[in-house]
């Protein structure tokens, strides 16, 4: 057996989002998700909307004493940008709004639970999307920016944890690439200006954060970061994997973290027809906004070839430069579509955030092992549902974070994805991942396996295996 002692104060917990979590009593006003569910509720997983979740807006009081109980020191959500704001172009707020986020965050505060708020996790406000095409639209850009200080002003004395976007490439592949967000368009020159425009609205709003001189908070930002492995070492692999790194990786990483927007990605783009609109100023408002911390979220790792099969969309995407590869080697997790296990990713990643990135302060903010209801099966005498199979695969990931922050990465936390099974966009409940499961009928949390094992390790700071 061997222990595995991670720093002090590390930071233990999960993540989650507003509209993942909160449900739709007393909402303000539609996000995108309810607007597509009413337009298309068969693209949903069994027709469920937004609107059956877990209901946290009623339950926090009850679900901050389950955080504890799971040992959580810390949780991150988000504020829903429908919710608090009431009319979007004068800046009225919902007082309901905020007197809800206001009792869900004393709550948290009073109970040892440090709040690690986001401000945008793929939630745009319907009426933005139809009358101006969400962040296809600069002037929508400014109004981000407007809600963001709405919300550094409101919650800023209580929040020490600000992010500006929760994996802002996922709007922009699931919206304007591959059709899994609204408003499903396909198309490539549109999805990368929404791509600058995304990083700009984090700058304005970086550079909101940094006027107010909040004391002790930071701000921000979560990617989702897998390096690119290939195929074999050749040449052509290996290029394949530098374009994916560059279209998926460093394009966020490196303007958001490194404040540098790469030669090489303006080129790309170039070569493809799909250079964005910008201007010096927001050239300059971008590489100027500095970010304290990083989070990282990790699921799976990303294979790729070089292309074989010729390319046939008739728009842009990365994949121009590359094919997708499944390993024939690999390990894969038959409760999540089959996607390959690869713990060592986060040992690569650290290393790369490490050597690449200045050593920035981050944290693992969603590591996220999938089961079904079925695999995980029904509660035991104990009253647990038996998830051991996830506390084995978190084991394995912890393992190779551990051997990272040995050799010097800076990481100050781990949060797992999630806390309370929750509705997740177009797979609503399929896959589950929380700590307690969600009885849909009942709304009751019937706590899992893990979270004992959770506990032990946030309270000691340590495990062995
Ligand atoms: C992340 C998102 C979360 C969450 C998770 C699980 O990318 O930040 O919002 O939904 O993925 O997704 P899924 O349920 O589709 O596996």
């Amino acid at each position: 057996m061997t222990k595995y002692t991670f720093p002090q104060n590390f930071m233990w917990g999960a993540a989650a989002s507003g509209i993942q979590t909160e449900g739709s009593t007393n909402k303000a006003n539609d996000s995108i998700w309810d607007l597509w569910h009413q337009k298309s509720p068969e693209r949903f997983y069994r027709g469920i909307s937004s609107e059956t979740v877990t209901d946290t807006y009623h339950r926090y009081q009850e679900d901050v004493q389950n955080m504890k109980k799971v040992g959580f020191n810390s949780f991150r959500t988000s504020i829903q940008w429908s919710r608090l704001i009431k009319d979007y172009e004068t800046g009225e707020v919902c007082q309901d709004a905020v007197a809800f986020y206001n009792n869900y965050l004393d709550e948290m505060i009073a109970n040892g639970i440090e709040p690690m708020m986001n401000l945008y996790h793929f939630d745009m406000p319907a009426e933005l999307q139809e009358k101006f095409g969400g962040f296809e639209s600069k002037k929508v850009v400014d109004m981000f920016a407007d809600y963001a200080e709405t919300a550094f002003k409101l919650f800023g004395h209580k929040v020490k944890y600000w992010i500006t976007f929760n994996e802002p490439i996922v709007p922009v592949e699931g919206g304007y690439l591959y059709d899994f967000h609204y408003p499903c368009k396909k198309d490539g020159k549109l999805a990368v200006q929404v791509a600058f425009n995304i990083i700009l609205a984090h700058a304005k709003a970086v550079h909101r954060f940094n006027a107010l001189e909040l004391e002790n908070s930071k701000i921000g930002i979560v990617l989702n970061l897998t390096p690119s492995y290939t195929r074999n070492d050749s040449e052509e692999d290996k290029k394949a994997a530098w374009y994916a790194d560059l279209l998926f990786n460093r394009s966020f990483l490196d303007p958001m973290v490194k404040n540098e927007i790469p030669q090489e990605l303006c080129d790309v783009l170039e070569e493809q027809g799909v250079t964005p609109e910008t201007t010096s100023k927001e050239v300059e408002l971008i590489t100027t906004a500095k970010v304290e911390f990083l989070g990282v979220n990790y699921y799976v790792p990303r294979r790729v070839k070089a292309r074989e099969a010729s390319y046939d969309l008739d728009y842009f995407t990365p994949e121009v430069y590359f094919e997708n590869y499944v390993n024939p080697e690999g390990r894969f997790n038959p409760y999540r579509d089959n996607n390959e296990i690869l713990p060592t990713a986060v040992y690569d990643i650290a290393k790369n955030v490490q050597e690449n990135y200045g050593n920035i302060p981050w944290y693992l903010a969603e590591i996220g092992i999938a089961m079904d209801v079925e695999s995980e099966g029904e509660p035991g005498e104990d009253g647990l549902i038996d998830d051991s199979f996830r506390t084995g695969l978190m084991k394995e990931h912890l393992v190779q974070l551990h051997r990272a922050i040995q050799e010097g990465s800076n990481c100050f936390g781990v949060h797992q994805w999630t806390f309370i099974d929750n509705w997740s966009w177009l797979n609503s409940f399929k896959r589950r991942y929380g700590f307690y499961r969600l009885d849909l009928e009942t709304g009751d949390r019937i706590p899992k396996k893990h979270g004992l094992w959770f506990k032990e390790l946030a309270t000691t700071g340590s495990f062995e295996d």
